[in-house]
């Protein structure tokens, strides 16, 4: 009796004191926003329409025009081919800063408690280039690369992670008249063979750091008479590297080599290419089997540069872009691009000095983002799950900061619903997050795989900034949709961009339809004169997945996407990764992984079923951190990892977890995976588990755990006929 008396007059309190004075204090500003958005915005924006509103497959394209922007540059309309564009531009913005950069000033090994050496790096502060700069030493370099044979047409690959030197040698490449081919630095040993030999490349520039990933497959690539390196903070020792015989085969130069006999060499001079030149045959990640090299002509990535336009309301001629994302992806590429002929600065950066936490830096040292301050990025959705993962076990770790933080997030959530700005919390909450951006980022233009619409308001609500999801492929030469500047919403990819058509069709397998209601669904279709030739000497690839129509290019990309009537377009599923079960029902897999990946002990998941079985399998990689406190509570903390994932009593309870989590989302019965593998390998690209972008390879994944798969089978089918022996029995 006393007790209840006691909490009503707390609840009392609380509602006294917190809970009246809170809806007072947002009541008001309420109202006035109701009134605003009946008055005025009763109808609601549309983005996009159809060309035909009486054919349900009729394509859409983008309904308002670009808006005004703040920067102006007529130098894309002028130019068909990039090197046209990147001379007018450094010679536009002369001694404005171009390209800045981070010189590694030492290295160091440092050895952790279990063993394990980290490279850990002393980095100088930013240096900065002017256009001018720049723009003579591409001239250089492209004299450089002619006088070492390397002619117009000829096909040089480019395999490094994204660094200045990465951007000048292909602007060399590109005046010179060459194609650029481009691997991405994390793929592993036979993608790299695949890539080069597919190419016949002679040429090859590369980093001084991957020269000891390319010492384990020269032998393979015989057709290579030239290696061009960048160097890093060491001088790499050629002679040591390499054996006799590659070193009498292949000849070697450090950029600075290129550079000096460029100077020598002033009469050299290259052939300008065409529109319709391949400018870069961009090898993806592939997902599924070898790299697929896809053609991308010189007009197909000034359309690219021109896609970022719906960014350009939000810039100023001060803004800085910070570029750390792999440039072997189009989005990157043409996002440098996009922001050096706008005259604005980028800055250089990578993945493991990004923070002043980040693991590669010397403690102490200032990571990228606190030294460039940049106000522009871009994401990939990986590492915004990342940075939420970190900040909530941060503010988990201790129950006031928990309250508080979850108090004024829920203000800011309020507010930005509509469409208000919050001063005061944007003071005393977001700018201690924004500041591990380095405070000044406006904008996030984030793309590559679907953003999670949780982390997608996290960082807008933590972090004050716009997110921008966007969906565009390699083959569309990544344009295809991006979401405008004022658009709050989640869990969407935007509206088409200028001169991109995008249509749906019906996919039966799948069961969506463009006449579905309440909005069409079905494989998203890319069309414009933006979608690319196609892929290299795959001849067949490229007539199946590209068609033309009526004297449009189309793409067709595989992903079913949603549209909605005010011309936002979801993703919401993957042709390939839908399987059927042998009870006949097809299983999205992805859907499935996106649901068990909300449960805390799951960092990433592959879902394996097949036609044969009637049920589904969970590999799953478990949270090390999560797995641990598991076991802690099960009293098996003396265990190690490896030893945790194989026990019985950790998977039960790990499978416990993952249903209910399952049965509370949307899954259906049969999408509810009935037992799981938990695995205690990591998977990376190097080990062909997953893709460069890290998208799984569910081949590689079934092969490499066939056994636990047939063990995991077999038990479950001993199981199944034990109990129907009973059942006769009785
Ligand atoms: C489009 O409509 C959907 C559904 O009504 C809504 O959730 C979304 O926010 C809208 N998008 C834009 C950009 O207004
Ligand atoms: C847990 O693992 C053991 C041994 O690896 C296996 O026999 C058992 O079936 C697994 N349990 C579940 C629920 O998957
Ligand atoms: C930005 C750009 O050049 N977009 C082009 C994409 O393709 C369509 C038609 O195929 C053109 O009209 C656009 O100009």
């Amino acid at each position: 009796m006393n007790s209840s008396a006691n909490s009503m007059s707390l609840k009392g309190i609380f509602f006294k004191f917190v809970f009246l004075p809170l809806i007072s204090y947002n009541l008001v500003p309420l109202l006035i926003c109701l009134v605003k958005k009946y008055l005025f915005e009763r109808t609601e924006k549309r983005r996009a329409k159809q060309l035909s509103s009486e054919s349900p497959g009729s394509p859409w394209i983008r309904l308002r025009a670009q808006t005004k922007t703040r920067i102006k540059s007529n130098l894309l309309d002028e130019c068909s081919s990039v090197p046209q564009l990147f001379s007018k531009v450094m010679q536009k913005f002369k001694d404005k800063h171009c390209f800045g950069f981070r010189q590694v000033l030492h290295e160091e090994e440092q050895k952790q408690s279990d063993g394990k050496v980290f490279k850990k790096i002393v980095l100088s502060d930013y240096q900065w280039l002017s256009c001018e700069e720049i723009n003579n030493r591409v001239e250089y370099m492209s004299k450089g690369f002619l006088s070492i044979g390397i002619k117009p047409k000829d096909i040089v690959m480019i395999f490094a992670d994204t660094r200045l030197e990465w951007m000048i040698s292909a602007q060399s490449l590109f005046r010179v008249g060459s194609t650029v081919a481009t691997l991405y630095a994390t793929l592993g040993e036979e993608g790299i063979i695949y890539g080069i030999t597919e190419c016949q490349v002679t040429h090859l520039i590369t980093s001084s750091e991957l020269l000891f990933k390319l010492k384990a497959v020269i032998h393979k690539l015989t057709q290579i008479q030239c290696i061009v390196y960048m160097s890093g903070h060491n001088r790499p020792n050629i002679q040591e590297i390499f054996s006799e015989r590659e070193l009498k085969r292949i000849t070697f130069y450090s950029m600075d080599q290129i550079e000096e006999l460029g100077k020598s060499h002033k009469d050299l001079k290259g052939v300008e290419a065409t529109a319709q030149d391949t400018a870069v045959i961009m090898y993806t990640s592939g997902s599924t089997g070898v790299p697929k090299g896809v053609m991308v002509s010189h007009r197909n990535l000034l359309t690219a540069v021109k896609a970022f336009y719906t960014l350009a309301e939000a810039l100023a001629s001060d803004d800085v872009y910070c570029a750390y994302l792999p440039m072997a992806h189009i989005m990157e590429m043409s996002a440098q691009l996009f922001f050096i002929s706008n005259g604005l600065s980028v800055g250089f950066a990578t993945i493991q000095t990004l923070t002043d936490k980040s693991t590669g830096l010397k403690k102490g040292m200032k990571g990228d983002l606190t030294l460039l301050k940049p106000t522009i990025m871009t994401a990939v959705p990986l590492i915004l799950d990342r940075i939420r993962r970190v900040i909530e076990d941060t503010v988990n770790k201790n129950l006031l900061s928990k309250i508080v933080f979850i108090f004024l997030r829920s203000q800011k959530s309020f507010w930005s619903h509509f469409d208000l700005n919050t001063p005061i919390i944007n003071i005393i909450f977001c700018r201690k997050f924004k500041a591990i951006l380095g405070g000044r980022v406006k904008v996030i233009a984030c793309g590559g795989a679907p953003l999670s619409p949780e982390a997608h308001q996290f960082m807008r609500h933590c972090f004050d900034l716009k997110v921008l999801q966007g969906y565009g492929l390699t083959e569309t030469s990544a344009s295809a949709t991006l979401m405008d500047l004022d658009d709050s919403s989640v869990g969407f990819v935007g509206q088409p961009l200028d001169g991109i058509q995008i249509k749906l069709i019906d996919w039966e397998e799948g069961n969506y339809k463009v006449i579905d209601k309440p909005n069409p669904r079905g494989e998203v279709v890319v069309g414009g004169l933006n979608v690319t030739n196609g892929y290299y000497q795959n001849e067949a690839l490229t007539q199946e997945l590209y068609k033309e129509e009526n004297g449009i290019k189309w793409f067709f990309t595989g992903d079913i996407g949603e549209i909605y009537p005010n011309g936002s377009i979801k993703i919401i599923d993957r042709k390939k990764d839908i399987i059927k079960l042998s009870t006949g029902e097809y299983v999205s897999l992805a859907k499935v992984e996106a649901e068990i990946k909300k449960c805390p002990f799951v960092d990433n998941v592959c879902v394996y079923g097949n036609s044969g079985k009637d049920y589904l399998i969970a590999l799953i990689i478990p949270n090390a951190k999560q797995l641990q406190q598991l076991a802690n509570k099960l009293s098996k903390s003396h265990m190690s990892f490896p030893e945790l994932c194989a026990d019985t009593h950790i998977n039960d309870s790990v499978l416990k977890s993952i249903q209910s989590i399952a049965r509370n989302s949307k899954l259906s019965k049969t999408e509810i995976p009935n037992k799981i593998k938990l695995c205690s390998e990591e998977w990376l690209p190097d080990n062909n588990l997953v893709t460069s972008a890290l998208k799984l390879k569910r081949k590689n994944i079934q092969e490499f755990y066939q056994n636990d798969i047939n063990l995991i089978s077999q038990f479950l089918i001993t199981q199944v006929k034990l109990w129907k022996y009973k059942l006769n029995k009785t």
